[in-house]
């Protein structure tokens, strides 16, 4: 069974975090997609996208008052990583409302602005049962790449 990813991010601003996880996915030839689909102005849109998505893992960039990972993980019991976006505070707004979310409902979240881990580390999840993406992740990470 093909295992997919869903990039979701809180506005177009983010695009440049949402390709640096892109780039990983594609080189580890793990089939994604990505929607600009946001919890403040669209959150029926989140809720249907979410309840209805084949996706294995979510990432979910945001920035500000970064409501879209918390809500995802909310909606959903598979995995979701969080991506702070630098903004008014250097990022520490999105990474505390990622980081602290209360017992029950995680986030996984990886460093400010870092699309690249949040693709390595949906990537880690799928290799727990996918032994050809486990054989990529290594050789990917052997090289060293950024
Ligand atoms: C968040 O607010 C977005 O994820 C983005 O990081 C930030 C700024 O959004 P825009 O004002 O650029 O739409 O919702």
């Amino acid at each position: 069974m093909t295992r997919t990813v869903s990039i979701l991010m809180g506005s177009e601003s983010d695009r440049e975090i949402a390709k640096k996880a892109e780039t990983v996915l594609e080189k580890l030839g793990i089939p994604y997609e990505t929607r600009v689909i946001s919890a403040h102005r669209n959150h029926k849109e989140v809720d249907r996208y979410v309840e209805d998505s084949k996706s294995d893992v979510f990432i979910a960039i945001a920035g500000l008052a970064a409501h879209l990972p918390g809500f995802v993980a909310s909606l959903t019991t598979k995995p979701v990583i969080g991506v702070p976006v630098s903004g008014k505070l250097a990022g520490l707004e999105s990474i505390l409302s990622m980081v602290q979310m209360p017992s029950g409902v995680p986030v996984g979240t990886v460093g400010v602005d870092n699309g690249t881990n949040a693709a390595l580390l949906a990537a880690a999840i799928l290799a727990i049962s996918d032994p050809a993406t486990s054989k990529k992740l290594q050789e990917y990470r052997s090289t060293g790449t950024k």
